[in-house]
């Protein structure tokens, strides 16, 4: 059996060769897609779709210099920087969250790794929202192994943390961290217990080989990451990426479709770069296996769709919202 056709039927596999997924990638559109979604449905509901809403807790003036990003101090975007937000705030929106269905909360916040004192803080972001009977999630930089302990102390079900490109690409975005430096975070966030949200980001100059590379990455680490955020960059005026030429739709369905494959078990969200998109690409990534998406007007900086018209969409494609392991 060759390894596309192997990958319906196995347990998750962590051994993937680059060529296999290259072959993944090379495969035509049609054959591409049946296989994702043969492996969507051997797995999931394929009409189902997780929701996760985001807040930026804590925005801007970040010491790291991601290329992409409108909350690094490097770039010149006019992102006016705030504090950490009040613990009560933060409750205020996740329980708007919850009523418009989302099932999980997303806190992020722009630091390079949070400080004891701020984690004493989120701390009790995640146990209020826990408390609210939605599944947290957080993403706050580099962790070590004692930060991610006291946050699963406080409830915490998910922590983003991207490797962003592949290994090769990586330098060409980000010189402030290294990407063993995101491979330790996500050990010590693994071993804590809790569950590991990692992706990145496509159309941020790469080319075909660092998609490769990316998903590699990701499919080879020991054990999946339980949700897959694959991020279509928003281009942000002030950031060195922000001239980069976007990926075709095409493309960006086949990154969603060799993700499901690689990964059978995980969610694949359909992530950043939703207003850029139609109605027709987002169906045809639900079709190639995405299972998530982030829900509500703002992602951390910029905006996403309203929750009115996803609903919309949804109706239309006959998806319904998946309820949340806390709800
Ligand atoms: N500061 C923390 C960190 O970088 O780990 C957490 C917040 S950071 C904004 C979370 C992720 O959002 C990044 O790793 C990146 O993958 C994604 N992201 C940021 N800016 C983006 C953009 N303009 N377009 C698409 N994705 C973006
Ligand atoms: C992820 O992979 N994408 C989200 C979340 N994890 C934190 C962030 C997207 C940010 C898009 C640009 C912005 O709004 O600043
Ligand atoms: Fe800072 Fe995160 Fe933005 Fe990088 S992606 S500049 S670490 S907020």
């Amino acid at each position: 059996m060759n390894a596309p056709a192997r990958a319906l039927h196995d347990t998750p596999r962590s051994d993937w060769s680059r060529e296999e997924i290259a072959a993944l990638f090379a495969l035509p559109f049609a054959d591409l897609l049946f296989r994702a979604q043969s492996v969507h449905r051997a797995h999931f509901d394929p009409n189902q779709v997780q929701t996760s809403t985001l807040l930026s807790i804590k925005t801007g003036g970040c010491p790291e210099d991601c290329g992409y990003c409108s909350q690094s101090a490097k770039n010149d975007t006019g992102l006016k920087a705030s504090k950490l937000m009040e613990v009560e705030a933060v409750l205020a929106d996740a329980r708007a969250a919850k009523a418009a269905g989302a099932s999980r909360f997303c806190m992020g916040a722009a630091w390079r790794s949070p400080k004891d004192k701020d984690l004493d803080a989120v701390c009790q972001m995640v146990e209020g929202v826990r408390a609210l009977g939605m599944e947290t999630c957080v993403t706050l930089g580099m962790l070590t192994a004692p930060q991610a302990v006291r946050l699963k102390q406080a409830g915490l079900d998910y922590y983003n943390h991207n490797l962003d490109t592949s290994p090769e690409y990586y330098r060409h975005v980000i010189t402030t961290r290294t990407y063993q430096d995101r491979l330790d975070t996500l050990e010590h966030v693994r071993g804590a217990g809790i569950n590991v949200c990692c992706g990145g980001i496509v159309g941020m100059g790469e080319s075909a080989e660092d998609r490769t590379g990316l998903i590699h990455a990701l499919a080879t680490l020991p054990v999946h990451p339980e949700s897959v955020p694959i991020n279509a960059l928003v281009q942000i005026e002030g950031t060195p990426q922000a001239l980069s030429k976007p990926l075709g739709p095409l493309d960006f369905v086949r990154t969603i479709a060799v993700a499901r494959i690689t990964m059978p078990m995980s969610f694949v969200r359909l992530s950043a770069g939703r207003e850029e998109m139609s109605d027709e690409t987002q169906a045809l990534c639900f079709l190639a296996g995405a299972n998530s998406i982030f829900y509500g007007a703002r992602l951390l900086t910029t905006p996403n769709p309203v929750v009115d018209s996803d609903r919309a969409l949804f109706n239309r494609l006959g998806i319904s919202l998946m309820p949340g392991a806390h709800g």
